[in-house]
């Protein structure tokens, strides 16, 4: 028996790929794109040179963050969405000097990690890591209650949520962290389709792996026979939709099991794994604005590829 057959598969993911695959347009959510390879890979992503966000982000946070200070006061509680692996977690602690720092993810093994190497960095700094899915309102650690928050949510992966969802999680955010609090965001701006394509469909192939390797992870993780070359990553960008997509297209027609259900694919079709949407200058502020964060500032660089917003929570308004 293959080693592969002893992986436990997650109820969740079995259950997301066979609705996803026999879908009217097969689609399976991008939060399955992560597992240990797929963050891997991702990591890689964020070093490629086609792969502006990432470069871009840090270098606005590191040129604004004494200014991000200086609006902020001090004794700030900062709370972050993710488990705060990134390379910006640091810059900002640095310049904020919080009074505690919350990273909550879903995932202990990253939190844990994340958290060990940012005490390392920080040995004053109390760290209080948070299990969670952030994207329902949870409880933040007593140890923070009378400290002024802010959330921080860098990397635009706010993005990768369609604008309900994007909303939904931003209202989520603003529960979580309560009236008065602040968010600071990350943010794509639409840009040419070109830098896009070229963004997420790099010339070394790496994001064409992270993509690939859902199927890999498929056939592992749920005993399934998807012949991964039969397939390649495609990344579209979809103007009226004002997103990149990814795909996985059918080379040829294909026919596959997953966890013993029979699928068929004709060459040609795909299985949407991913959008990462770009908002224009009035888009983002919408967003925050529907989900009750009015926008302080945004920092943004000279080509306006990238912006990272400070927002604040609104009061409840009853009045138009
Ligand atoms: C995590 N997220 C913000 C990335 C993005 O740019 O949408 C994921 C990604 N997919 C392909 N390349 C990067």
């Amino acid at each position: 028996m293959d080693a592969h057959r002893f992986l436990v598969a997650d109820p969740a993911f079995r259950a997301d790929v066979l609705a996803g695959l026999a879908a009217p347009v097969p689609a399976i959510p991008a939060r399955w794109l992560y597992d240990r390879r797929g963050s891997e890979l991702f990591e890689e992503i964020t070093r490629l040179p086609e792969y502006y966000p990432t470069r871009t982000e840090t270098a606005l946070l590191e040129r604004h963050s004494g200014e991000i200070a200086a609006m902020l006061g001090t004794g700030e509680a900062v709370v972050e969405f993710g488990s705060g692996s990134s390379t910006k977690t640091p810059i900002l602690l640095r310049a904020v000097k919080p009074s505690a720092y919350v990273p909550i993810d879903i995932s202990g093994d990253f939190l844990r990690e994340a958290a060990a190497g940012l005490r390392e960095e920080f040995p004053d700094l109390p760290v209080y890591p948070v299990e969670a899915d952030f994207m329902r309102r949870l409880d933040l650690p007593p140890q923070i209650e009378s400290a002024p928050k802010l959330g921080f949510f860098p990397g635009s992966t706010i993005g990768n949520l369609v604008a309900r969802s994007a909303v939904d999680l931003l209202r989520a955010m603003k529960e979580t962290l309560g009236e008065g609090s602040r968010l600071l965001i990350g943010m794509d701006a639409i840009k040419d389709a070109d830098v896009l394509q070229r963004a997420y469909d790099d010339a070394a192939g790496v994001t064409a792996a992270f993509n690939l390797n859902l199927l890999d992870r498929i056939n592992a993780e749920l005993d399934g026979t998807i012949p991964v070359a039969a397939f390649r990553h495609r990344a579209i960008w979809n103007d009226a939709m004002s997103r990149i997509e990814m795909h996985l297209e059918a080379l040829e027609d294909v026919a596959f099991t997953v966890a013993g259900v029979g699928f068929s694919m004709k060459a040609g079709a795909t299985i949407h794994t991913e959008n990462s949407h770009k908002y224009g200058h009035r888009d983002a502020r919408l967003m925050l604005r529907a989900a009750g964060w009015g926008v302080a500032r945004e920092w943004s660089d000279d080509d306006h590829w990238f912006s990272i917003f400070l927002a604040e929570a609104e009061p409840p308004r009853f009045a138009p």
